[in-house]
This record gives structure tokens, sequence and C-alpha cells, in this order.
């Protein structure tokens, strides 16, 4: 990610009588048009967060144009440009990977539809590109699962040997929840990252990337961590299938606090899920009828959550809302 809580004070500097270079009359006339790309549906997360997204919109009388990528950026440009086309009001989107935004984005720029990224960032230079960036703190959760683990592992005296399942490669929750977490883990040389893949987000892939972690390192693994719960629960069926206790021989963390996560803790298969809410939904059609209210956001807007270890599972599993 390029900016920090620094930017949670900037303004976007949008002045109050126009958007986007037009009249604010001219939005608060017609019903708001909001074209959204979606990743793709490749986690339960994902689920949760297009269900929060798509309630909202019609909840707030928005008219939400709705694209799934199916995880590939060009998809996600392609959607974008037609949104261009269409000229809807705002654009939003969460982008599948950090890099390679800026074409599509001074497009948006120059039609004078603003952007507004939710769920992960962009990696780009020019902040002026959008408006807001609303979603977690994903190094952060990578530093509450490292903190975790540490505490869990304080009177292990011999060699923790880690294997991880990142998320899809170049995205900004695979490479900051990687950051976060090796940020933690190497103030003890005890702990080792002795495998490491990535497992994009999904239950199949996690579980494959698991079964050749088993079949290369096997009883040498004591710890996995994965970037999200689905591919921590493909990974358990890997581990059960090798014929090991998940959350006892391999103490397992993982990211999200999806309901499957929950289920697995309670089953006593997963060791802690660090919360990341998809929940953006309401916050995301806030911004866009402040936007043409012409109200200033702030340039980011970051969601507040915490971490469930197993122990709290069942206590906590029927306030959970995903
Ligand atoms: O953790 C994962 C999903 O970007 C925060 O994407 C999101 C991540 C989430 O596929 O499950």
């Amino acid at each position: 990610m390029t900016f920090t809580r620094r930017a949670l004070v900037i303004s976007t500097g949008l002045a109050a009588a126009s958007v986007a270079g037009l009249p604010v009359s001219a939005f608060a006339q017609k019903k708001l048009v909001l074209g959204f790309a979606q990743v793709g549906a490749e986690s339960e997360w994902r689920t949760a967060n297009t269900e929060s997204i798509k309630s909202s919109a019609k909840e707030a009388g928005i008219e939400l144009k709705f694209s799934d990528a199916q995880q590939k950026q060009e998809n996600q440009i392609k959607a974008i440009r037609s949104y261009i086309a269409q000229k809807v009001d705002v654009i939003a989107f969460s982008p599948v990977v950090e890099t390679g935004w800026d074409t599509v984005l001074r497009e948006a720029k120059a039609a004078k539809i603003p952007v507004v990224l939710t769920d992960r960032s962009v990696n780009s230079k020019d902040d002026s590109l959008y408006v807001t960036f609303m979603g977690s703190d994903f190094v952060e959760e990578g530093r509450k699962a490292g903190r975790w683990l540490v505490e869990k592992m304080k009177d292990q005296k011999g060699e923790v040997n880690i294997v991880e399942l990142q998320g899809t490669v170049g995205s900004a929750p695979a490479i900051d929840r990687k950051k976060g977490f090796e940020e933690i883990i190497k103030a003890d040389p005890k702990f080792k990252i002795i495998r490491s893949q990535t497992g994009d987000f999904t239950r199949a892939k996690g579980k494959e990337v698991m079964e050749a972690f088993l079949k290369a390192d096997g009883k040498k693994i004591n710890v996995l961590y994965a970037h999200n719960d689905d591919m921590a629960i493909g990974a358990i069926q890997a581990i059960e299938e090798a014929g090991m206790k998940p959350a006892k021989d391999i103490t397992i963390i993982s990211i999200d606090a999806v309901k499957g996560a929950f289920e697995a803790m309670i089953a006593g298969k997963l060791n802690v899920s660090i919360e990341c809410s998809p929940l953006l939904g309401p916050q995301l059609m806030s911004a866009v009828k402040d936007i043409a209210a012409g109200k200033p956001l702030p340039k980011r807007i970051v969601t507040e959550e915490t971490i469930f270890p197993m122990e709290v599972a069942a206590k906590e599993f029927p306030k959970r809302k995903y």
C-alpha cells in the first residue's frame, strides 16, 4: 500500500459547489448511479462483501451496476471502461492487484467520474486518481496474526516451522498480510517460514498447496499461516487426509473471521481467525451520497477489527453477521 494512517486527515479538496466539475444540483435531481467492479467470488468474504454492497445500494436508493471480474485485472479494467462509457455518477472497485491502474483511472478522471476504492488499494504515485480508500489495514492484520503466534509459542524452545498460504499474487492483502506477520515474527529467530506459496484465496487451491507442503515436509510443519479462512479450510481437509490433526499437530492461523472459520474453530480444527470485515456496503453508499453532495471525504477510511481465538468461538458465533 502506498499510504498509511497519515492520509486519514487529508481531505479530497472537493469544492462544495461542484463534484467532478459538475454542479451539485446535477447530482441531487436524479437517482445516483454507481458502477461497482468486484474482484470475483473467490471466498466467503467476497460473497459477504458483494451481498453487503447490493443490499445497501438498494436500501440507499442508489442504482447499482455490478460486475464480477473472476479475479482477472483485465476484466475489471473492461468493467471500469464500460462504466465510464455509461457515464455513471461514481465508480467503485476493489482492485484485484495493486499495480497497473493508472491508465484507466486517468480515463475516469478525464471523464470527471469520481472513483472510490473499497477493500483493496492501488499502488499509484498519483492519489488524485481516487477520492478515498475504505477498507482494512492489512499490515496490521498480519501483525495481529504474528503477535498471536509469538504469544502462543512463547515457551517453545526449538524451531517453529511455519508454512504460509498467500493470497492472490500482487494483491494488497497478500502483500501486506505477509509483511505485517514477518515484521513481528522476525524478532525471534526460532520462527522460520519454511514454505510460502499462493493459494489465490480459494479453498480448492488452499487444499492443493497444503497437500504439496505436507508431501514435502509432513511432520516438520508446526504452524500454518493462511492469508484467509477459505484457504485454511481447504488446508484443514488436506491435513486430515494426511492423517494429522488440524489445530493440534499443526497450529492454524487465518484471517477474515467468516462463519466457516467459526465452524472450524468450534469443531476444534482452527486455532484463531483475525477479523477482516467485508461489510463495506453502507459506508460506500454514504460516501457516494457525500460525493454527490460535494462533501469532502477523508482520503483513507479504516475498518475497525479484532481477533477471535477458538476459545471464544462458540460464544461469538451467534453474533456474527457474515
Ligand atoms: O481476506 C479474502 C478475499 O481483499 C480483504 O479477499 C479481501 C480478501 C479477503 O478473497 O478472503
